[in-house]
């Protein structure tokens, strides 16, 4: 059987044999790669024009054959007395069997270098030079500094929030080197190092947390609630799993434009129990809408383990339940990491399809600053992920086995950035808030009256009792 899986387009041999040897590798009949189709990406038509008004609906790439791929040579003579139902033939049969719930094997991880940076055996990566593998990793350190600065900084009282990505620094950074900056990004919260890799600077992480008169928000946010249009990085919205939505709406207006870029969106396994996040993949897998939906598993959602969040093969099963192309990838492995997103982009433009990718990886840190993690799991747990699975320890011991990082560089890479981090702090609280006004503005077009009346009373408020009133606020 041929397994129409890949037009040529922009696939290398490399892509292809990951492809084979982790996506597929469950298909049970020989699986050749096909170069005789091309996905038919562009092909449009009109489907209705109303008030002027038109709508585009893309012509399906792949749905079709996708589930005739499905039926196997074996089931051929079933296959004659089988129903032609939409969407393909159906093949009957008289064993009367249930689905399993779950597969007899977990899904493998894909990974390519041990917790030792050493690479296994036989694997086949992207070569990553020294140059990128010093960027990805000194972003790495970054981010940490970054969070070690800026945790103690609200412990001292002087940012009201914060929340980590100790752990979790891999699937940042590496993630983020395997994009394009064309590339659409909606976070979730715990994914600063994508927004640090595009260049968004120390200062500007510090501003938002402050919310000074320079965070893009005007201040209305609370601490780590970054965006940035400049780098095509979505504002960090609360409510866990809304970004899904509206990154398959964003992935599909890439595809009316043509554009030869993709969304990608981050969340939780715990965002995975929102109703939005059936509804996107649904939705992105029907539309072929280009979207990459990257989970970071990392075990836990606040005090919610993940054995209570689903009893699924954790998160990448569901991608198939859906007709979407998924990978488990180890999310504390910066090589694997990057190679999964690197193939997963390609593969999302190049053939117009979303792909899900599982990360798995581990929360290190409390959930934020109002969180104690010690209160529902154990130390050792913890302690275990921050010694021997530590995602930026690995990185290092490749980076330097290779000779592209020394212990001297190390080291005076991490004053460096952790005075470079205080120093954004010294100015953020030097730098005077937002002005009142400013509470107001910004979401309607024409203020409404409830608001008008909102902003006389407060500020009649501040008159009687301008003591109370903070003194860095302008009116
Ligand atoms: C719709 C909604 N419900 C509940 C919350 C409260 N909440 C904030 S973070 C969180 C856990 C999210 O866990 P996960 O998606 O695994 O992300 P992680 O924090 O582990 O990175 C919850 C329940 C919320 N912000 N939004
Ligand atoms: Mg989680």
């Amino acid at each position: 059987m041929a397994l129409r899986l890949a037009g040529k387009r922009g696939l290398n041999h490399f892509t292809k044999t990951l492809i084979l040897n982790t996506t597929f590798r469950s298909y049970r009949s020989s699986t050749t790669i096909s170069d005789s189709h091309q996905s038919k990406r562009g092909n449009d038509y009109s489907l209705f024009s109303t008030n002027g008004f038109v709508s585009r609906r893309f012509e399906s790439t792949e749905a079709g054959s996708q589930l005739d791929v499905l039926s196997s040579d074996d089931d051929e003579e079933q296959n004659q007395l089988g129903v032609n139902f939409p969407g393909g033939r159906v093949a009957f049969t008289s064993e009367m069997t249930f689905l399993p719930e779950s597969n007899e094997k977990r899904v493998q991880c894909y990974r390519v270098i041990d917790d030792d940076g050493y690479p296994l055996p036989s694997t086949q990566f992207h070569h990553v030079n020294k140059e990128l593998a010093v960027k990805m990793y000194s972003g790495m350190v970054t981010l940490q500094t970054m969070d070690t600065v800026l945790y103690e900084a609200q412990r001292q009282g002087r940012i009201s929030f914060y929340v980590t990505s100790n752990g979790e620094e891999a699937i940042n950074l590496a993630s983020a080197a395997a994009l394009s900056s064309n590339d659409l990004i909606l976070p979730q919260y715990r994914e600063p190092g994508v927004l640090l890799w595009r260049g968004f600077t120390l200062q500007e992480f510090v501003n938002q947390c402050f919310g000074n008169k320079n965070d893009y928000g005007k201040g209305r946010q609370m601490p780590i609630h970054y965006g940035s249009q400049k780098h095509n990085y979505f504002t960090v919205s609360s409510p866990i799993a809304t970004q899904l939505p509206q990154a398959v709406g964003a992935a599909y207006s890439l595809k009316m434009d043509k554009k030869d870029a993709c969304v990608v969106t981050y969340f939780g396994d715990g965002s995975t129990s929102e109703g939005d996040f059936h509804a996107s993949l649904n939705f992105a897998a029907v539309m072929e809408a280009p979207v990459v939906f990257l989970c970071r598993n990392n075990g836990w959602a606040i005090s919610t383990p993940i054995t209570e969040q689903f009893r699924s093969d954790g998160v990448v099963v569901k991608g198939q339940a859906y007709g979407i192309r998924s990978i488990r990838v180890d999310g504390n492995d910066a090589l694997a990491s990057y190679n999964a997103v690197r193939v997963a982009r390609e593969m999302a433009i190049n053939e117009q399809r979303p792909i899900l990718i599982e990360a798995l990886t581990y929360r290190v840190g409390h959930h934020s600053t109002s969180d104690d993690s010690t209160k529902y799991r154990p130390v050792d747990e913890i302690e275990h992920w921050k010694a021997a699975r530590n995602p930026v320890s690995i990185f290092r011991k490749w980076v330097q086995r290779k000779g592209w990082w020394s212990d001297n560089e190390e080291s005076e890479f991490r004053s460096n950035i952790r005075k470079q981090v205080i120093h954004a702090i010294q100015v953020a609280e030097k730098t005077e808030k937002p002005s009142l006004g400013y509470m107001f503005s910004d979401v309607y077009e024409e203020v409404p009256s409830n608001l008008i009346e909102q902003e006389r009373s407060v500020r009649e408020t501040i008159k009687r009792h301008p003591q109370d009133f903070p003194k860095d606020v302008p009116l």
